[in-house]
């Protein structure tokens, strides 16, 4: 595989809040090749459990970008490895996102995971039981517990745990670490202060508590809601999240636009980001918000003649 040059002084990098993916990955190039790691911050609820089983070793910034060579894996756009900026013509990218923002060639087999692509790339007839349950982690995240993927994908975890005996099981119990208990309070909270209403077809639910806004909207979509929203308020301050399931957001709801739009209306407001996931914030009274967003959600639906029945 001469996409990555050996003996070069080399960093591996990922995205921020790295997933298993990108931890995995990480740990099998640097296995395979030698070099050092970086992060751009810390690795997400799932990352983290699987970087301490590895042992991973990766600096965060500031560090020194005195290499002859960086390989950048499972990041979508340059803006993820955000504050750290790699010098192109010495990276190598590879990445299996569809859509990608780099200015530059990107290594992708178009795969699930990236963690399928690094497999494929070398197939390994060595492989260690740590890399094993690096790439099936990896695999895990990206599949969403194995509900998603192509018959490729299921080829190439077959061949993995052929290999090196790494059970489903297994890694599931590395990587899902338990929410800490103030976390758990919260949605509990969450979930008894929680209101619903109907549009078209379309639960929206909403709630008020202290902290974890995104993992409190989250639980309430598990718990049956289309839409939801999970708002805090501090001080002066509020904070909205929103998370909208995939098939709403198939069916058209876009909250990043919304909230976008909501903050473009009101001064001293922040919001936005992607059609499943969104946040507002800024200085005034939550409850005043949560009445907006859930009325302007129920008034889009109408608008643009979504139907959920
Ligand atoms: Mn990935």
């Amino acid at each position: 595989m001469d996409l990555i040059r050996p003996g070069l002084k080399t960093l591996f990098l990922s995205h921020q809040n790295a997933d298993p993916d990108a931890v995995g990955c990480l740990f099998f190039l640097q296995r395979r090749y030698h070099g050092d790691i970086a992060l751009p911050n810390q690795p997400d609820r799932k990352g983290k459990p699987l970087a301490e089983y590895l042992g991973l070793d990766y600096m965060l910034p500031p560090f020194e970008m005195n290499y002859e060579q960086y390989v950048v894996v499972d990041t979508p756009n340059p803006g993820q490895l955000d504050p750290i900026e790699v010098p192109l013509d010495r990276t190598v990218i590879i990445d299996h996102h569809p859509n990608n923002g780099w200015d530059t060639q990107v290594y992708n087999e178009g795969r699930t995971s990236c963690a399928e692509m690094i497999y494929d790339m070398f197939s390994p007839d060595d492989l260690t039981k740590e890399e094993g349950v690096a790439l099936v982690a990896g695999i895990l995240t990206d599949t969403s517990g194995l509900s998603r993927g192509t018959r490729e994908t299921f080829l190439t975890l077959s061949s993995i745990m052929e290999a090196t005996d790494v059970s489903i099981s297994e890694v599931h119990s590395i990587i899902s670490s338990k929410r800490t208990y103030s976390e758990r309070i919260c949605r509990l909270k969450g979930a008894e202060r929680s209101a619903h209403v109907r549009e078209k077809g379309f639960l929206i639910a909403y709630t008020y508590v202290n902290s974890f806004e995104s993992s409190v909207a989250e639980m309430l979509l598990r718990a049956g809601a289309d839409i939801s929203f999970s708002g805090s308020q501090r001080d002066d301050e509020f904070l909205i999240s929103a998370r909208v399931l995939n098939d709403a957001v198939e069916k058209g709801i876009d909250m990043g636009e919304l909230f976008h739009e909501t903050a473009n209306e009101h001064p001293n407001i922040s919001g936005g980001g992607h059609p499943g996931a969104a946040v507002l914030k800024g200085k005034g009274d939550v409850n005043e918000y949560m009445d907006i967003l859930v009325r302007r959600t129920r008034e889009s639906i109408r608008d643009k003649g979504l139907s959920n029945l």
